[in-house]
C-alpha cells in the first residue's frame, strides 16, 4: 500500500554486511571462476538451504558462502552488484560492514578485500550517485588478540575505513571481551558501533555503550526488556539499526506483526530500517520497509520519520544530510 512512498523516498542503509549481499547466482559464478566446488548442485538448492533456526545456523552458511571470494575483482563484483541493487531501491548512502577475518583466515590478504570494496565504492559514487563508506567488523567469536591484529592492519587503510563494528555469534561473546581493542579504535579516530541485543541480553547493550563507547547500536531489539536502558537510549538519541526481515528469518521474532519496531518508536527511540544480509533474508531495504510497514500498519508519516532517522544517524556530511532531508 505504501509501496510508492517507500520506493520514492531517498534512503540510507546503515546495516548491511556486504558478504551477506552475495546472491546465489554470483556465488556460483565466482565458484566457477575460482575453481571452487560448492556443496550445492544449483542456485535453487542454495536458496532451499536458507532455513535458519537461529543466528548460528545462518552464520555457518554465511561463512561457507563467502569462501568463493578470493580476488580483488571478486570483492569489487560483490560490492558493485549490491550498490546497483541499492540504487534501484533509491538508496543514496550506504555504510557497509565487512568481515576481514572471514577472509584473512582463508589466506586472502586484507588489502585484496579493501581494494576491491573501495574500488567498487569509488565507481558507484561516480556512475550511480550512491555514496558509501566501509565499517570493518571484528568477529566476536574470535579472541581479542585476533581483533587487535585486524585493527593493526586497518590502520594502514584509515583513509578508506571510517568505522569499526562487532558482529557474528553474540551469545557468550559480550562486548566487554573487546574493550581494549575498541578503546584503541576510538583513539585512532574510528567511528564505533556494535551488534548488541539481537540474540544477546540487554546487558550487552549496556556494555556496548559503557565499555566500547559505541555511537550506534546494531539491532538492539532486546534493549526493550530494560526500561532504564530504553530511557538512556532515548535521552542520548542513540540510533538503532533495526533489520526486520533478518529478525524474522533468524527467529528473533516469530512473526513480523510481533516485531518491536512500533513499540520502539512509541518509546521515542531513534530507529532505522535496514537489510542486514539481503541475499540470505529475502529482501533488500525497500522490501524490509514494505513488509514491516504492512505488518505493523505504519503510517506514511511513520515511514518518512524512519527514513529521516537514517539520514540523521548516518555519517554523511551535514551539508549532504540537509540536501537530502
Ligand atoms: C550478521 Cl544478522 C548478523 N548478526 C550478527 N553477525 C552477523 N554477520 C552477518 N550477519
Ligand atoms: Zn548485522
Amino acid at each position: 500500500m505504501n509501496d510508492a512512498l517507500i520506493r520514492s523516498l531517498p534512503k540510507c542503509e546503515l546495516h548491511i554486511h556486504i558478504e551477506g549481499s552475495l546472491e546465489p547466482e554470483l556465488m556460483f559464478a565466482l565458484a566457477r571462476r575460482n575453481g571452487i566446488a560448492l556443496p550445492y548442485e544449483s542456485v535453487e538448492a542454495v536458496r532451499r538451504a536458507y532455513q535458519f533456526r537461529n543466528l548460528q545456523d545462518f552464520l555457518d552458511i554465511y561463512y561457507q558462502g563467502m569462501s568463493v571470494l578470493i580476488t580483488e575483482q571478486d570483492f569489487y563484483d560483490l560490492a558493485f552488484a549490491y550498490l546497483e541493487r541499492a540504487k534501484a531501491d533509491n538508496v543514496r548512502h550506504v555504510e557497509m560492514f565487512f568481515d576481514p577475518q572471514g577472509h584473512t583466515a582463508r589466506g586472502v590478504a586484507f588489502e585484496t578485500v579493501t581494494d576491491g570494496l573501495s574500488r567498487a565504492i569509488a565507481d558507484a559514487e561516480r556512475t550511480l550517485g550512491v555514496s558509501a563508506c566501509l565499517v570493518m567488523c571484528f568477529l566476536r567469536h574470535l579472541d581479542e588478540a585476533s581483533a587487535e591484529k585486524t585493527l593493526d592492519e586497518a590502520l594502514a587503510f584509515k583513509d578508506r575505513i571510517v568505522g569499526i563494528g562487532l558482529d557474528s555469534s553474540e551469545a557468550g561473546h559480550p562486548p566487554s571481551k573487546f574493550k581494549r581493542v575498541f578503546g584503541r579504535a576510538r583513539d585512532a579516530g574510528f567511528f564505533v558501533t556494535a551488534h548488541a541485543g539481537e540474540e544477546g541480553p540487554a546487558s550487552y547493550v549496556w556494555e556496548a555503550l559503557d565499555e566500547l563507547g559505541v555511537e550506534r547500536i546494531d539491532h538492539g531489539n532486546r534493549a526493550m526488556e530494560d526500561e532504564t536502558l530504553v530511557g538512556r537510549l532515548v535521552r542520548e538519541k542513540m540510533a538503532l539499526t533495526v533489520c526486520p526481515l533478518s529478525n524474522l528469518r533468524l527467529r528473533v521474532v516469530d512473526d513480523l506483526s510481533h516485531h518491536p519496531l512500533r513499540r520502539m518508536m512509541d518509546k521515542g527511540l531513534v530507529v532505522t530500517v535496514n537489510s542486514d544480509d539481503p541475499a540470505y533474508f529475502g529482501g533488500y531495504v525497500n522490501q524490509n520497509y514494505r513488509e514491516i510497514s504492512e505488518a505493523l500498519a505504519l503510517s506514511r508519516e511513520e515511514i518518512a520519520a524512519i527514513v529521516r532517522n537514517g539520514f540523521h544517524a548516518s555519517l554523511m556530511p551535514d551539508e549532504e544530510k540537509k540536501k537530502a532531508l
